[in-house]
């Protein structure tokens, strides 16, 4: 019998590598996806199977973490082995814009979940993953953050997402479910969202290198983050409800690094050569060399400045996982480093803003995203 899981947020970075995986292990994937007005599933598109095809081993249902019949009746029709709840609002700058929306989406959507699991009598059967983070630390109480150092959560997300963390370990204990945290880290991909700040440097580096866009404006380039790859990340969610016991992981890398680094690197990879001068809003990135034939940048330009629009009301400042737990128990580890992610995420958005590129060399108008 092929093992059946749920994946709620499977349209979202971490659903996509996460269906990929479970489809190549076997598993037939069921994932609960948006009503929007535009298509929404760009990011899993490869894996679509035709409604009509028998045997589909990939299945698309309507769904919201805001509504618990909806939920409840996905789960009793799938009968899920594992579900992985990763559907979330999930970037901490816009809860500050939207805390009761994330509150409930992030919070109360992993107790429907669980609830559904206890009502629909699934405790024995179906083990749960939920999505945790590392923004639970929020103000740095020690480092390296392990599975014991105490939560300071600092936005509307991350308050929800420690109610999430509470309630899927009280329903473990009070209802003897198989309901697990990973307490990911920071973790990225060509796949991540424009609006977060890794893939918005990879983007603007590639665009600025490409001559489509010419400064790249950002928030606190002094923010510290343990950066990984979603791919590694989704092994181990998976990996964490292969244990005999259902328990809470951090997964990280164990290595910090600035926004301003990020910043190099990816420049870096185009051949571009960036220096830092200034402070705070004052701070700019400019242009000291560049090698690359094919992108001609001046000495000089600047190309990154700090807009204050981008703080945070209360910021992160330091993230470092202490990876020992999940290195014992679930011998994982990461198998990419963070220079080889920024070169993959930076040469995928060359590759995307090509075609921005001959359009725009052959006269054509293009069109302008705002982040
Ligand atoms: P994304 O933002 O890429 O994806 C979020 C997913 O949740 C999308 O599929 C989105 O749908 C869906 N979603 C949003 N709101 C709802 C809702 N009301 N009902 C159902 N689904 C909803 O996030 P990631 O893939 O990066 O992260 C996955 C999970 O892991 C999230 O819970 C996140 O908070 C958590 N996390 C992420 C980390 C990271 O570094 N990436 C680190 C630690 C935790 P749509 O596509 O329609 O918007
Ligand atoms: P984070 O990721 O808040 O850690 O949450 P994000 O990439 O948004 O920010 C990381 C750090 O970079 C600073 N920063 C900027 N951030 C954004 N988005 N845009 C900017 O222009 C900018 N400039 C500087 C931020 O202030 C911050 O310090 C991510 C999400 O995936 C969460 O869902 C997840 O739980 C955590 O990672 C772990």
């Amino acid at each position: 019998m092929k093992k059946v899981a749920l994946i709620t947020g499977i349209t979202g970075q971490d659903g996509s590598y996460l269906a990929e995986f479970l489809l190549n292990k076997g598993y037939i994937v069921h994932g609960v996806k948006r009503r929007s007005s535009l298509f929404n599933t760009d990011r899993i598109d490869h894996l679509y199977q035709d409604p009509h095809e028998a045997d589909r081993n990939f299945v698309l249902h309507f769904g919201d973490l805001s509504d618990s019949t909806n939920l409840i009746r996905i789960i009793q029709q799938t009968q899920p082995d594992e579900i992985y709840n990763l559907g979330a609002m999930s970037h901490v700058k816009v809860s500050f814009d939207t805390p009761e929306y994330t509150a409930n989406v992030d919070g109360i959507g992993t107790l429907r979940i669980l609830e559904a699991v206890r009502i629909l009598n699934l405790g024995k059967k179906t083990k749960i993953y939920q999505a945790s983070t590392s923004e639970l630390y929020g103000m740095v109480q020690a480092v390296p953050q392990c599975e014991t150092t105490p939560f300071y959560p600092r936005s509307p997300y991350a308050v929800a997402k420690m109610y999430a963390y509470w309630i899927t370990v009280n329903y473990r204990e009070s209802y003897d479910l198989f309901a697990c945290n990973g307490i990911l880290f920071n973790h990225e991909s060509p796949l991540r969202g424009e609006t977060f700040v890794t893939r918005k440097i990879t983007r603007g580096a590639a665009k600025i290198a490409m001559g489509l866009q010419s400064r790249l404006y950002l928030g606190n380039l002094d923010a510290q983050r343990d950066w990984g790859h979603a791919k590694d990340y989704v092994e181990a969610m998976w990996l964490i409800l292969q244990q005999e016991k259902p328990e809470d992981f951090v997964i990280a890398t164990g290595v910090t690094t600035t926004v301003r680094e990020f910043i190099r690197l990816a420049f870096a990879v185009l051949g571009i050569t960036v220096e830092f001068k200034g402070t705070g809003v004052d701070e700019v990135g400019y242009v000291s060399s560049c090698t690359n034939p094919d992108y001609i940048l001046e000495t000089g330009q600047v190309v990154v400045s700090v807009d204050a629009k981008y703080f945070r009301p209360t910021e992160v400042d330091l993230l470092i996982g202490d990876p020992t737990k999940c290195q014992q128990k679930l011998n994982w580890s990461p198998k990419y480093d963070l220079k080889g992610l920024v070169e993959e995420m930076v040469n995928a958005d060359v590759e995307l803003f090509m075609k921005e590129k001959i359009l725009k060399d052959s006269g054509y108008a293009i069109k302008n995203q705002y982040e």
